[in-house]
Formats: C-alpha cells, structure tokens, sequence
C-alpha cells in the first residue's frame, strides 16, 4: 500500500488517500467490545465486514448511489469515492435496544419520536425510525432531534437524508429477515458528491454498523444475543473485567467461534461462500 497516505485512523479500519477523488478504506481484523478495542484480532473480520458492505452497495445502488468504486483483490479494502460527509450518524431503528431503549425509559420519546407506552426492551416498533446522533470526536455520539439535526444539515437535506436511510432500512431489514437475521437497527453514513449529490458512504449494514439477532433467537423483554460478538462479551463478563483499558487477551476458543459467526453472517445473508469470496472479492458486487 506505498502508494497511499495515511489521512485516518478508526477504531477498526484505516483510511488513506489514493488521489484528489479516491480514498482506500481498509478493514482490519480487531474487534471491540464495550467499546474497548481488545488485543486479540479475528482472523477474516475485516474481509467478512467489507464483503458485506460491498454486497449491499451493488443491492441498493437503485435506491441512492453509493462511494464504493471497486473491492481490492486482498479483500478488506475498498476504493470509494471521496466525499463531503455530512456532520451526522444516520441511524435507523426498527427495534428499541441500546440509546433508544435507554432514552424511551427517560422519556418516552427516542429523538423526539414519541412512542406508544408500554413498550419493553428490544419490542419491534410499530414502523422504523429515523434517530440521528452527533458524530462525537471522543466519548458517544449523542442522539439528537429532528430540529438540531436540521441545524446541522438544513430542513431539505434532512428530509432527504431521513427518507433514504428509512427506504434502505426497509429494504435490508427486509432482506435479511427472509434469511434468518433481524437488522434490529443500522447506522449510516452519507456525504455529497463534486455536485451535492447525496451519496451513501463509511460501511453498510454490517454487524459492526447494526445490530444483527438471529431471527430464531429473538425474544423481546431483554437483550437478544448479537449474533457476532455474543461469545467475546460471554467471555468478557466472566472475567469479571471492569471494561477499562486494556481489555483481555481472547482464547483460541472464542477466536475461533467468533471468526465462524462472521463468516456464517456473510454466507447467511449473502448466499455466497465466503472461499468464494477470498477467491474474488468482486463476486459479491455480482
Ligand atoms: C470519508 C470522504 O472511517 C472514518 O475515518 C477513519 C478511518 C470515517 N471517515 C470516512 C470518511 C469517506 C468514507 N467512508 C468518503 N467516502 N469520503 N471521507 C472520512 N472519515
């Protein structure tokens, strides 16, 4: 990768300038949990992460144009277009978990959407909301309403913004649910184009990005299992560690059975194998 400056790092990727236009987002293989970044890689996250990504990019491009430009043959990169990006989390709930459950306890409201009563802890919603957060430099993003997201974005672009996420909620969550995963909610991404076009961006519906629960699992009242990381938090809790830095080394055990739960979401979603997929990358853009 000598050809590219290194212009930002994420908690999980890495993201280097290729030209004025072109930017290469490269997944790596660590994993977070309690948003402590562990010291224990998963082999193959990345390339399951941009794998999916990539699937759904070609699946949706009808819907609104996306960055993605082309998958690089190791895998985990992805050559994207470079864009202005728009200063908020677009984040598409279609079930109360995390921040959403927490502010509706509060308050009864998630962003100023005011709820029915009564509702319990990881219940479907009656129709999936759009509930923008601020992107925090440091700490958590903090979810916000619709009058200061138009602050930060203008009334159009955010009705323009709010109604894309929610047709590309509607369309994954529904996709997925025909094969087994509920897509409990999603964070997006978007930037503007050279002519302020608006454009999706960052990763797309992954399990890094959303909340994924395998369908035969799910109850609500309580925290459905995640079907990714549930193994590494079983594992975290019975340490009994504090979720400070740093976390604990993972055993082989929970490498492996994690690493197969990423691929098993790709392979359950995508219909593609994922030898497949290291074979050639592109065959998910098919
Ligand atoms: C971005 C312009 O991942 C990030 O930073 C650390 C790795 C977040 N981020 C994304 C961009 C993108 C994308 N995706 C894009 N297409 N154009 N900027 C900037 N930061």
């Amino acid at each position: 990768m000598s050809e590219a400056l290194h212009v930002g790092s994420g908690k999980v990727r890495e993201l280097y300038a290729l030209d004025d236009e072109r930017l290469l987002l490269v997944a790596s293989d660590r994993i977070s949990t309690f948003d402590v970044i562990l010291p224990t890689e998963i082999p193959d996250k990345g390339r399951v992460l941009t794998g999916l990504s990539g699937f759904w990019f070609a699946r949706t491009r009808e819907l609104v144009p996306n960055h993605l430009l082309a998958l690089r043959d190791d895998g985990r990169s992805t050559e994207c277009r470079r864009l202005e990006m728009l200063p908020i989390e677009c984040v598409v709930r279609g079930y109360l978990s995390g921040s959403g459950w927490k502010d509706y306890l509060a308050t009864g409201e998630v962003c100023g959407h005011r709820l029915p009563e009564g509702l319990i802890e990881s219940q479907q919603l009656p129709e999936p909301i759009f509930t923008p957060a601020t992107k925090a430099e440091t700490g958590h993003d903090e979810n916000i309403d619709r009058t200061a997201a138009v602050d930060l974005v203008g009334e159009a672009r955010f009705d323009e913004v709010e109604a894309t996420a929610l047709a590309l909620y509607r369309f994954a969550s529904a996709y997925a649910r025909e094969r087994g995963i509920i897509l409990a909610d999603t964070k997006l991404e978007f930037g503007l184009d050279q002519d302020g076009r608006l454009v999706l961006g960052d990763e797309a519906f992954t399990p890094d990005s959303s909340r994924f629960w395998p369908a035969d699992e799910y109850a609500p009242g309580g925290t459905p299992p995640s079907f990714d990381k549930q193994f590494v938090r079983d594992y975290c809790e019975s340490l009994g560690w504090d979720k400070s830095f740093p976390g604990p080394e993972l055993p082989q055990a929970v490498v492996t059975g994690t690493r197969a739960r990423y691929v098993e979401a790709f392979e359950q979603l995508t219909g593609i194998g994922f030898d497949m997929y290291l074979a050639n990358p592109g065959v998910v853009l098919g």
